[in-house]
């Protein structure tokens, strides 16, 4: 019957985010269901946000969601950890064993000795926010993350420089996009450590990069790789990993020095520039090409043309962060747009706030206190680990210190943890020095994981598992920067629940007098400041904030849209942007940036690179992988099947080492297998490789081959900054390399497919 088979299909308007590509973008979608199944996805050419595009992960949605491997019950471990025994169970049995468990933790050893662990921003953090806070604890983190070098460095350098996050303008906050009449095109772009043919990162999408390139904005790309973008641009700089602060105190020295800043704006609106500016003579154009391996020209042309273009921008990336002292090379690339007058004005770099302030979680610790405040005392919020040791912590940031609670599960100083909800989190793969990680979980009485799939996580630590729904199983909201949208449910796959539905079950457990009685309640609360409820936002799928909304672009630093007091100028103590931060004065760190180097280094320890020769930096991007995930999807694998590592011909010859051939490296922490791949694009002092390798093709029982892939094995843990914010060294370590007799076995043969 035609009429039946028509009732049975139909098309779901909703948008990515989380499990299935798995990333941090918000693509809209339309999802084709016929018979409650997935036919397939494709993009929504309407959707401001990709108009229409999607990436491979995305378009591989329907491996991913009926993969054979997905999780479809709860699991209760039955042998010993990691065994990989155990039995299923039903959810009210699940949520009664963690009931019970967790409810023992908290008598015996007080709410902050469970920790709540999330990875990176899917919507799985303001779930577990909930759920911890619901619970009694304040320790909610990003886990394995030393200096918590990802986003976060930067996030909260803006916000203590310039009082708000900005984002570069490539007409993202309208629905016309580029053919909005206030938008102005970028003139210049300086892409710095981000790849944008592979990653979009904190909502922001990529490719619009490439959209303003190809309306005519010049590229200044620093990274040390030949990538596709660097091959378009008007200049590469190709710098030694890790030197990002030298370069850009360099870059500032010759446009402070040349007289290329906007003098207007520093006078008007910036704090400290006449320190600033004694400071970057220690950065003269040779030294910084000493240090950076970047000719001083390149330095000196590159600094002038992003400085003579009007406006212009940077859009970075997470090797900013992971330099030594992180937070301090973000505030060194924040002055470059800053005395270049390119804050808050079209094409420039966009202030960017939760479009109408709707939170996908609260993420500060106003906004914490706002929609928490009556969820847990003040006395409780206080034990948060890393308030008493970090200043950025206790005033700007709202999760505990990781490098902190690592310690904790290992000294039991502070006081002792004892059980840990990990959430969105495959850490025994993407956690700096995984070993101590798995020691110090080991240790711990009680621990719950949340994923999709069995991983080595999973298998080696979870005592309950819990199976995760994928994006096109979820409904609710999101507005990472803007638009506010709805996401929509278009399938159930059976035996998964939603983390939102997981953590609000548990937090009404956890806390009866929560004050929402329902998942709807909370989110139309949250909705509140639009003005709309849920099913509204549904009706019309997503919505901008109007012009002249404090959420919506541009000078609003003039127009007295940013602060509190209602008056003009930053949401800063001077009202300015701090070209010398009185934070971190009255912090006792220094206040004007500085240059620190990587951990280990050629210079930084000369004895060490004697033994270990070459630099590696780990964690480029891969499109057709998120993290640690997608490993398992074939259409995907294929495309890139084993782990490589990228190394300059020149390198290998001497090694005795071809193309293809199967190769240790190794640094003083650990040591992992790659394939040798030949690439010219890479200096041949440099050595670099994705993380994220686990090898589902291999038994559960040895951890899916994880010690033998895993690159992080290989990065020093505690090497956070100063500040606590940034210093991973994932970007930026020595290794030496060398052949491998064998090759991994039972490894992923693109031929047996
Ligand atoms: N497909 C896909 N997309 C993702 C992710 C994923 O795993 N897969 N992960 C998401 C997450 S959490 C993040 S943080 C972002 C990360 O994505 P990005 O911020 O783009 O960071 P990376 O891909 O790590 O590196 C970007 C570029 O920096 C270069 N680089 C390496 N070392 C250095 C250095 O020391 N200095 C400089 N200047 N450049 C360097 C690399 O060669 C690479 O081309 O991507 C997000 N999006
Ligand atoms: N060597 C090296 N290591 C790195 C980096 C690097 O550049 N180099 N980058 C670091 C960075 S920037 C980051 S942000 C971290 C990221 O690290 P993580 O966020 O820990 O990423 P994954 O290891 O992929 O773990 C994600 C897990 O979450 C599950 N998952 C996906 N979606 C959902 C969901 O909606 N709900 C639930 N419950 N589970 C879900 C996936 O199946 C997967 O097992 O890695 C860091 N590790
Ligand atoms: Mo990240």
């Amino acid at each position: 019957m035609p009429n039946e088979a028509k009732d049975s299909e139909k098309i779901v308007k909703t948008i990515t985010w989380s499990a299935g590509p798995g990333c941090h973008g918000g693509c809209g979608v339309f999802i084709h269901v016929k018979d409650g199944k997935l036919q397939k996805m494709e993009g929504n050419p309407d959707h401001p946000y990709n108009n229409g595009r999607l990436c491979p992960r995305a378009l591989a949605i329907k491996d991913y969601i009926y993969h054979p491997d997905r999780l479809r019950s709860p699991l209760k471990r039955v042998g010993k950890r990691g065994e990989n025994k155990w039995e299923k169970i039903s959810w009210d049995e699940a949520y009664d064993i963690i009931e019970k468990r967790m409810n023992e933790l908290r008598e015996k050893y007080g709410a902050e000795s469970m920790i709540f662990i999330q990875g990176t921003g899917r919507n799985v953090g303001g779930w577990l926010l909930l759920l911890s806070y619901s619970y009694g604890s304040p320790n909610w983190l990003q886990g394995g993350l030393t200096g918590n070098s990802c986003f976060h460095p930067r996030l909260v350098s803006m916000r203590i420089t310039q009082g708000d996050y900005t984002v570069p303008d490539c007409s993202q906050f309208f629905q016309e996009r580029y053919d909005h009449p206030e938008f102005v095109l970028p003139q210049c772009t300086l892409i710095w450590g981000q790849n944008p043919a592979a990653t979009c990162n904190d909502g922001f999408m990529a490719p619009w990069i490439i959209d303003c390139m190809k309306r005519g904005t010049k590229a200044i790309v620093v990274d040390p790789i030949y990538t596709w973008v660097a091959s378009k641009a008007a200049i590469w700089l190709q710098l030694r990993p890790g030197t990002d602060g030298a370069l850009a105190l360099g870059l500032l020295n010759v446009i402070i020095n040349e007289g290329l800043y906007d003098k207007e704006f520093v006078n008007k609106w910036t704090h400290g520039f006449d320190q600033l500016k004694e400071r970057v003579q220690e950065y003269p154009p040779h030294k910084v090409s000493q240090i950076t391996w970047v000719p001083k020209e390149k330095i000196i042309e590159a600094a002038r043309l992003f400085a003579t273009s009007h406006p212009a921008s940077v859009q970075w990336g997470v090797p900013v962060d992971m330099a030594a002292e992180g937070a301090i090379v973000c505030n060194a690339v924040i002055h470059l747009w800053t005395i270049t007058g390119n804050i808050d004005v079209p094409g420039g770099m966009a202030i960017a706030r939760m479009a109408y302030d709707v939170p996908p979680y609260p993420m500060s610790q106003e906004a914490i206190a706002e929609y928490y405040g009556d969820v847990m005392p003040p006395e409780q919020m206080r034990k948060r680990i890393g308030v008493d040791v970090y200043p950025m912590v206790k005033e700007f940031h709202w999760r505990a210190q990781a490098d902190m609670i690592l310690k904790a599960m290992l000294t039991g100083e502070p006081y002792p943890l004892k059980g840990a909800w990990i959430a969105g989190n495959n850490m025994l793969v993407s956690a700096a020095n995984p070993r101590k990680y798995y020691e110090a979980l080991n240790r711990l009485e009680f621990i719950v994981v949340v994923d999709l799939f069995m991983n080595p996580t999973t298998v080696a630590l979870a005592d309950i598992v819990l199976p995760a729904a994928t994006m096109a199983e979820r409904a609710g909201i999101r507005a990472w920067w803007t638009p506010l949208n709805a996401m929509q449910k278009a399938i159930e796959v059976p035996g998964c629940k939603p983390d939102e539905e997981i953590c609000f079950e548990l937090a009404r457990r956890f806390n009866p007098n929560l004050k929402w009685k329902s998942l709807r309640q909370l989110i139309d609360d949250f909705l509140r400041p639009s003005g709309l409820n849920y099913d509204q936002l549904k009706e019309k799928g997503w919505v901008f904030p109007p012009k002249g909304h404090p959420t919506a672009p541009y000078h609003r630093h003039a127009k007295g849209l940013l602060r509190k007091d209602g008056k003009p100028g930053f949401n800063t103590p001077t009202g300015k942007v701090e070209l010398y931060s009185t934070h971190f004065e009255r912090w006792g760190y220094d206040p004007l940036p500085y240059y620190a180097e990587p951990h280990w280094s050629p210079y930084s320890t000369p004895e060490l690179a004697k033994e270990y020769p070459l630099i590696l930096s780990t964690g480029r991007r891969s499109v057709l992988f998120f993290h640690a995930e997608h490993r398992n999807i074939k259409s995907l694998r294929e495309l890139e099947p084993h782990p490589v590592l990228e190394i300059h011909p020149d390198t290998t010859h001497p090694l005795g080492i071809q193309d293809g051939d199967w190769v240790w490296v190794e640094s003083p922490n650990g040591r992992c297998k790659r394939k040798a791949k030949y690439f010219h694009g890479i200096d041949p002092r440099v050595v670099q490789t994705l993380h994220g390798w686990w090898l589902p093709e291999k038994r559960a029982e040895d951890l899916f081959g994880l010690w033998e892939v895993n690159v992080n094995q290989l990065i020093p843990d505690e090497t956070q900054a100063k500040c606590g914010f940034g210093g991973g060294q994932y970007k930026s370590i020595l290794c030496k390399v060398y052949r491998a007799e064998e090759g991994i076995e039972g490894i992923y043969q693109k031929e047996s497919l």
